[in-house]
């Protein structure tokens, strides 16, 4: 039987902890990267720590990630660890390129001198369109980012092509459409607003500040889009994909559907807060993952008003707790 090692950088993260469970149930050995903190953050992991190993690694240190490669010796390496949130880009600009983009460099750089026979998955995303140039999006669009953390993405999305076309690594570039579910970070607007509703409903709070209530995204469940992930590294060439929905909502239909869940009137506690406004929006994102569907046999299974009262009843048993 082949070999089925991963090696995930960013595995506490939304991502890494779905990506690591389905590895797991699919019988690989699962080797996670962390960073060292002085507090514990393996909450999204900590069911499976048993089950999965973890070495220490950053990716500002091109040493770390040679030695754990060494250790691992991953036949898959999925690098979703980065700087994720869009606004935290424009207050620390160098250090999101320094993750976002350079740290693919050093993590491409360290599978050539480990093992250039590992299959590379890199987590890019539907912000390198930003100011979009085609409705809806799909791998032949160009991009057009709109915040440092677009722009690093869009960096870490040629190197990876450059790679694959330079040295015939087995590199993709999944480009991802926002993903949520109830292990999402808290800044996030979906989350922010399921745990904003929740805490409303309990009596723990009176109103919830939000930014752009006309922004359009395209949302779907991080646990169907970790399958596409996977389904990359399984193909006999690799190549790019756009993984979405094809569907498009704005901010407002979200805030409604999860206050409607909770019986509540929106209006009554949604506050507009220019504080949550971007110096640069990206107003409308909808993706065609039509090569997706036709190549790797991906399609969402969970609809967006089922991922927004999930993600409602989630943060109300959390908080009732
Ligand atoms: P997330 O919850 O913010 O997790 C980010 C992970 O990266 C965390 O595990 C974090 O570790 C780790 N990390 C950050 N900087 C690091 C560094 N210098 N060295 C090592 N690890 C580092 O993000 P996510 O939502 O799971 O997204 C996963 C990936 O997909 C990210 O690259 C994100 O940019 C990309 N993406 C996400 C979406 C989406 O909608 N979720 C869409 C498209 C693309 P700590 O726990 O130590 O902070
Ligand atoms: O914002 C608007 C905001 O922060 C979505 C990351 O995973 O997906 C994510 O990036 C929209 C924006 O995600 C608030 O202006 C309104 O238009 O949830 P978000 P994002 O910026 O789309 C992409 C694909 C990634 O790759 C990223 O890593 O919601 N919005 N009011 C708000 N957003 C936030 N955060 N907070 C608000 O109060």
């Amino acid at each position: 039987m082949d070999r089925k090692v991963a090696f995930i950088t960013g595995i506490t993260g939304q991502d890494g902890s779905y990506l690591a469970e389905l590895l797991l149930s699919k019988g690989y050995k699962v080797f996670g990267m962390v960073r060292r903190a002085s507090v514990d953050k393996y909450e999204r992991i900590s069911h499976i720590m048993d089950k999965i190993e973890l070495i220490q690694g950053d990716l500002l240190d091109q040493y770390s990630l040679i030695s754990a490669l060494k250790k691992a010796q991953p036949t898959e390496v999925y690098n979703l660890a980065a700087q994720s949130f869009v606004p935290t880009s424009w207050a620390q600009p160098v250090l999101t390129s320094e993750f976002t983009a350079i740290g693919v460099t050093r993590m491409l750089e360290s599978i050539r001198l480990v093992d250039p026979k590992i299959r590379f998955y890199q987590a890019s995303s539907s912000e390198m369109y930003g100011k979009v140039l085609e409705v809806p999006q799909s791998e032949a669009t160009p991009f057009y980012p709109r915040s440092p953390y677009g722009v690093a993405k869009a960096y870490g999305h040629y190197i990876t092509v450059n790679y694959r076309e330079s040295y015939n690594l087995f590199a993709v570039s999944g480009i991802l459409f926002n993903h949520e579910s109830p292990r999402r970070g808290l800044e996030f607007v979906t989350r922010k607003v399921t745990d904003g509703v929740a805490r409303i409903k309990l009596g723990l709070s009176k109103e919830l500040r939000l930014g752009n209530l006309d922004a359009q995204r395209d949302w779907g469940f991080a646990g169907d889009y970790v399958e596409a992930m996977w389904l990359m590294l399984q193909q006999d060439t690799p190549d790019d994909y756009v993984i979405a929905t094809g569907e498009t909502r704005t901010v407002k239909e979200l805030v409604q559907i999860a206050f409607d869940h909770a019986g509540m009137d929106w209006e009554k506690h949604v506050k507009l807060d220019p504080a949550f406004i971007r110096p640069a929006e990206v107003d409308l994102l909808i993706g065609d993952p039509a090569k997706a569907k036709n190549k790797l046999g991906w399609a969402p299974k969970v609809s967006f008003e089922q991922m927004i009262r999930m993600m409602v009843d989630s943060d109300v048993a959390r908080l009732s707790a």
